[in-house]
């Protein structure tokens, strides 16, 4: 069985927002689309505690898009972005959410930011999807949605280890591209043994 994940669809992540992605809007169009083709659709929500460790603010003298060294690894700080209940947390108000089945929030830990859809940063803590997705004999996912270097390749390569077909939309994806992070996340995908196509060969 084959389920549509959306990651982060979410007004921080468009133009205008804390952390925009060049472009992110654009994708929401083909990702409507998109949404008659599954019976299953699945999102993700970046969704952080006020204060989170993964926010430049949260760290003396850091800026964002600096690193720091965290217990679990490098980490890149950021802007402060999706803050619960805020309105950049919002999906993206023209994204239709009436399909979506499950809302994977992540990134709720203040000590742990969480790209993946799967496991937080430390590479340990699940968030349960995989169970979810067994439980309900989905063994492949298409992948749409921000940033194609964080969020998307992270779940992507989370999601082949734990042993699904994952397909990513290229058209339904944008990224942040820190140095290059784009091409080099699509090199990383493909390595791992993702697929990748058009949103119009599901059409
Ligand atoms: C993301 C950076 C920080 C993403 C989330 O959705 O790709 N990137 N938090
Ligand atoms: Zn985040």
């Amino acid at each position: 069985m084959n389920a549509l994940l959306i990651v982060d669809v979410q007004n921080d992540f468009c133009p205008g927002g804390a952390l925009e992605v060049p472009n992110g809007d654009a994708i929401v169009p083909v990702i409507n689309k998109l949404l008659p083709r599954f019976d299953t659709v699945l999102q993700t929500q970046d969704w952080h505690p006020a204060g989170h460790s993964s926010f430049a603010s949260s760290h003396d003298g850091k800026e964002p898009f600096d690193t720091i060294g965290m217990p679990y690894g490098e980490q890149v700080l950021w802007p402060d972005h999706c803050v619960q209940d805020s309105e950049g947390a919002a999906f993206h108000p023209d994204l239709d959410t009436s399909q979506s089945q499950l809302i994977i929030r992540k990134g709720f830990r203040k000590q742990i930011d969480s790209y993946s859809a799967f496991y937080e940063n430390d590479d340990t803590t699940s968030t349960g999807l995989s169970g979810y997705l067994r439980e309900r004999d989905i063994d492949k996912l298409f992948v749409v949605g921000l940033a194609t270097d964080f969020c998307v390749k992270w779940s992507v390569l989370d999601g082949l280890k734990e042993g699904f077909r994952i397909t990513v939309v290229e058209d339904a994806v944008k990224g942040i591209d820190l140095e290059g992070s784009v091409a080099q996340a699509w090199d990383e995908m493909q390595v791992a043994g993702a697929a990748r196509i058009h949103s119009s060969k599901l059409l």
